[in-house]
């Protein structure tokens, strides 16, 4: 009997508006019609009890201190990973939608927060295999659907965390310009992806900024 590869984990990043769900959903369906196992998962994860807090914080329901609120996205994360390193080893693709890195890019973006002490309680989540980060200015974010509805969708704090992501690019990253149509950018991120599943079917789960 063979042994089972490791599924893929992929993350999406980008500001605000870029496409991320929409592309994840229709990743998901591609990828389970070719027979690929896969699975969604969204952060933050508004379902759980830390989720909730976050939702009310984000919707503007409750104020958060700002320390508190980042280490709340990163625990939502962590709870998550009992369940993403079982789906990963019985073979299971993850695809992401946002990750450690938009911890840090949102957090680092508000006033007096130091982008390394941002990074902390993330280490040692499991490492992606590809970072995604769809690429959109912000005029044209502005002009789709919903934007400015949510706090930090605001232009002038959009820029600082697309500022955030430049550092925090490493080998990991594709960088994908998202202003084309939804189709068009389908198609290249599906080919982006079943090259990724591909290639670390092999590979052992690393951790995050160790
Ligand atoms: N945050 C944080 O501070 N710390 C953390 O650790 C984490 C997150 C994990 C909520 O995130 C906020 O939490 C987020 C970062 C912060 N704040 N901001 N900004 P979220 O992921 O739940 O929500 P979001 O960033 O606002 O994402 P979104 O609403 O899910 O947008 P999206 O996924 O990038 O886009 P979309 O829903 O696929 O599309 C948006 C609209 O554009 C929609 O009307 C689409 O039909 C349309 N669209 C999509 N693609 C296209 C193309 N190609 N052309 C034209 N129109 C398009």
């Amino acid at each position: 009997m063979g042994s089972i590869t490791r599924g893929a984990l992929i993350v999406f990043e980008g500001g605000d508006r870029c496409g991320k769900t929409t592309q994840c959903g229709l990743l998901l369906k591609a990828l389970v019609e070719e027979g690929i196992k896969a699975q969604l998962m969204k952060f933050p994860d508004r379902t759980t009890k830390i989720g909730k807090i976050i939702n009310d914080y984000l919707l503007g329901n409750e104020d958060v201190e700002d320390h508190v609120v980042h280490l709340l996205y990163s625990a939502n994360r962590w709870e998550a990973v009992p369940r993403m390193k079982d789906l990963l080893s019985r073979g299971t693709t993850l695809i992401v939608d946002r990750y450690a890195y938009s911890g840090v890019a949102f957090t680092a973006a508000k006033q007096d927060f130091d982008l390394e002490w941002c990074k902390m309680p993330d280490v040692g989540l499991p490492r992606p295999d590809v970072v995604v980060q769809l690429k959109l200015s912000t005029e044209a974010a502005m002009m789709r659907g919903g934007f400015g509805q949510e706090r930090y969708e605001k232009a002038d704090f959009q820029a600082k965390v697309a500022n955030n992501y430049e550092k925090l690019k490493d080998s990991t990253w594709e960088v994908i310009d998202a202003d084309k149509s939804i189709e068009d950018l389908h198609t290249e991120l599906l080919t982006l992806c079943k090259r990724v599943i591909k290639s670390t079917e092999n590979k052992p789960l690393s951790a995050l900024w160790k």
